[in-house]
């Protein structure tokens, strides 16, 4: 291998890693206008740990305009929500041990962040999730489509 090959492979080496950390690792944001930043999240299907971090780039507090992030089948949300309401903003809006909940965020306020980090083999590629928020009447507008396996990688030049 000449030094210019061996150059190129490593650049390569180095676009793949910083691409996984950017398909693995993602950050919503939610205001103070009951509002997610994104509509749509996907991870790789590669991602053995998918970390999500949720920024409340508002200023009211969180018993006011509280926000969380709760992935789960789309068919189990209304269920997770309704439970989430009698659950109350003590619990984070989640009802206690509910199976269904595959992964969430507390609850965040104003300026605060809140990170979740799951395992990716909780997720069945090409199945219907949905992300939302629980707190009481957020969902209609706070909700979003969950990707998983669905993306495409990065073209791999040299292959
Ligand atoms: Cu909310």
């Amino acid at each position: 291998m000449t030094k210019v090959q061996l150059a190129g492979a490593l650049a390569l080496m180095l676009v793949d890693r910083v691409a996984c950390a950017t398909t693995c690792n993602l950050t919503i944001e939610a205001n103070d206008m009951m509002q997610y930043n994104l509509h749509e999240l996907a991870v790789s299907a590669d991602c053995p740990d998918i970390e999500v971090t949720l920024r409340h780039s508002g200023k009211l507090q969180a018993k006011v305009m509280g926000h969380d992030w709760v992935l789960a089948r789309t068919s189990d949300v209304s269920g997770i929500i309704n439970g989430g309401m009698a659950a109350g903003l003590a619990h984070d809006f989640l009802p206690a041990n509910d199976r269904r909940i595959i992964a969430a965020t507390k609850v965040v306020g104003g300026g605060e962040t809140a990170t979740i980090k799951f395992n990716s083999s909780a997720l069945e590629e090409g199945a219907s999730y949905t992300f939302f928020c629980t707190a009481p009447g957020h969902a209609s507008v706070m909700r979003g489509r969950f990707v998983f396996g669905a993306t495409k990688r990065v073209a791999q030049a040299g292959k």
